[in-house]
């Protein structure tokens, strides 16, 4: 008897025992971080223009953050905050220039990681124009990269061409890695996506996947910009800006390098075949204006959308992967992307403005064990947040110099309340090209919005976005928003002040 159960209170704390130092075992990070993509395309934020249900499947088991900004919305600064935790003008990397470098020297988290014994890995898109510093694998595109037959650069700085689709092939690096890596150690690992990326090129058996549905523009698709001098001046409009036999592949030159120099003959086949069929379409209302507007919107989103639906399934793919190895388990995925995008909101694609659709950024987590499934918080999260909160996950102490601040005790619905912020600052710098959006900064609350331009358009505008959802109304200078416009200056200037950025400091300082 006394044998029994000393053999079984032996065996009762070897299982106790297990159990602890698996629930004390640091979990990995996998983040992935795709590219201008919508949250108003994504299902788990309520968008109806398509499922998604790989990422809504990441939200429900775990967390979707319904205010998640970027410092500034483009893809180099959004990465190099990712890294560092940093504005750009306290990282370095302010713009997409390729004069422009980033210092890969400096801390970033993937370092901070790495010095508690994570194994760190980013594959897929990258675009600072210096290597990856710091992990230990890595293997990107070059630049932008192409959606067929890419390149990607190794870490003997070679760059291979591999056969396939650019979404595809990032999932199986990724997966290739984790199947390689050394199992002692935690990982921490990106997985940078190209989609959903101009020019929207979409996998071959997405092609048409959306064509049977009638997507409606949204309200202020017509947009006049009245009050509004620097999107007045923008050249990033669906009805002007977007080419037609470029990113609508309307009679496409299908000897153009740049869109097709990587196809194979078959590829280029079957793309030919449906595009022409869309140009048939084109032929028939291209002399109606009023048609042709409505006709551009549309296959602007049928691409979009059809591109998305690859980067969905292949999340899918990394998720199947986690569970069927038993990874799942002790894993945090996160989804996010490098800023959001216009689906045709003032008539618009592309980003960078302070406005909604492109300060915003999807963002959802599942953190087994810790996170409740179905969270959903509503506090401001920046993108400056995101480095601090995957520290404090693997343990690790949070340098002072980081400027952001970890969310993880609001996911986990600590019993301890944080503090949290009660506005977002953000700067914006790349004028003109691209697409002629004027520099600048300002501020978020949860009701409002004062943003100030500078360089080629000193103006200020503010929005009620309680009242003005769709940001149409600027009632700056407006009677009766003074006490609130002084309210928010002095904020603004705090922030400022607080994020030590000296060049919108010395903007200010002119008035
Ligand atoms: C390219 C695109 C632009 C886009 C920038 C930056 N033109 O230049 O439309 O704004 O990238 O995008 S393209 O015809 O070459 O696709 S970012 O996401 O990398 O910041
Ligand atoms: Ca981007």
């Amino acid at each position: 008897m006394k044998t029994i159960i000393s053999f079984l209170s032996i065996t009762f704390l070897f299982l106790f025992a297990a159990t602890s130092i698996a629930q004390n075992k640091r979990p990995n990070i996998l983040v992935i971080f795709s590219d201008d993509h919508a949250q108003q395309t994504i299902s788990a934020y309520g968008s109806k223009m398509m499922q998604t249900p790989n990422i809504d499947r990441i939200a429900r088991e775990g967390a979707i953050l319904q205010n998640t900004f970027v410092t500034n919305s483009i893809c180099a600064p959004s990465r190099a905050v990712l890294l560092t935790g940093k504005y750009s003008h306290i990282n370095g990397l302010k713009d997409n220039s390729p004069k422009r470098l980033f210092d890969g020297s400096q801390q970033q988290v993937q370092k901070l990681l790495h010095d508690q014994q994570y194994q760190t890995a980013w594959i897929g898109k990258w675009h600072l124009q210096t290597l990856p510093q710091g992990f230990d694998y890595w293997t990107v595109l070059p630049d932008q990269g192409y959606y067929y037959q890419p390149d990607f650069i190794n870490m003997k700085n070679d760059t291979i061409r591999h056969k396939g689709y650019v979404t595809d092939l990032i999932s199986d690096f990724s997966m290739n890695w984790l199947n390689n890596r050394d199992t002692a150690k935690p990982f921490f690992m990106v997985v940078g996506e190209k989609a959903t990326h101009r020019t929207w090129m979409p996998d071959l058996q997405d092609l048409g996947a959306y064509d049977a549905i009638d997507f409606p523009e949204p309200a202020n698709f017509h947009d006049k910009y009245e009050g509004r001098k620097a999107a007045l001046e923008q050249d990033m409009m669906v009805r002007k800006t977007l080419v037609m036999d470029y990113d609508l592949k309307v009679n496409a030159n299908y000897n153009d390098k740049n869109l097709f120099g990587r196809f194979t003959p078959e590829q280029k086949n079957i793309f030919k075949k449906y595009y022409d069929k869309i140009s048939l379409e084109y032929e028939k209302i291209k002399n109606d204006s009023s048609q042709l507007e409505k006709w551009k919107f549309e296959r602007y989103i049928k691409d979009y959308l059809a591109t998305a639906k690859s980067l969905d399934r292949n999340i899918g793919r990394i998720l199947h992967y986690l569970d069927s190895t038993g990874l799942a388990k002790n894993t945090v995925v996160i989804y996010t992307s490098d800023q959001g995008f216009y689906m045709g909101e003032h008539g618009w694609f592309d980003k960078r403005f302070m406005y909604e659709e492109s300060l915003r950024t999807p963002f959802v987590i599942k953190y087994p064990g810790k996170i409740k499934p179905h969270t959903s918080i509503n506090n401001m999260v920046v993108n400056i947040d995101f480095a601090p909160t995957l520290l404090e996950i693997a343990g690790a102490k949070i340098p002072e110099d980081i400027q952001g601040k970890s969310f993880l005790k609001l996911v986990t619905q600590s019993k301890q309340p944080l503090a949290w912020r009660d506005a977002m600052y953000y700067h914006y710098y790349e004028y003109p090209e691209p697409h002629h959006v004027a520099p600048h900064f300002g501020i978020r609350t949860q009701q409002y919005k004062l943003i100030r331009f500078y360089g080629p358009h000193d103006s200020w505008e503010l929005f009620d976005l309680v009242k003005d959802k769709m940001e149409m109304h600027n009632i700056y200078g407006k009677a009766g928003y003074a006490e609130i416009i002084k309210k928010l200056k002095t904020q603004l200037k705090e922030l400022i002040s607080t994020y030590k950025d000296e060049e919108a400091a010395a903007v200010l300082k002119k008035e």
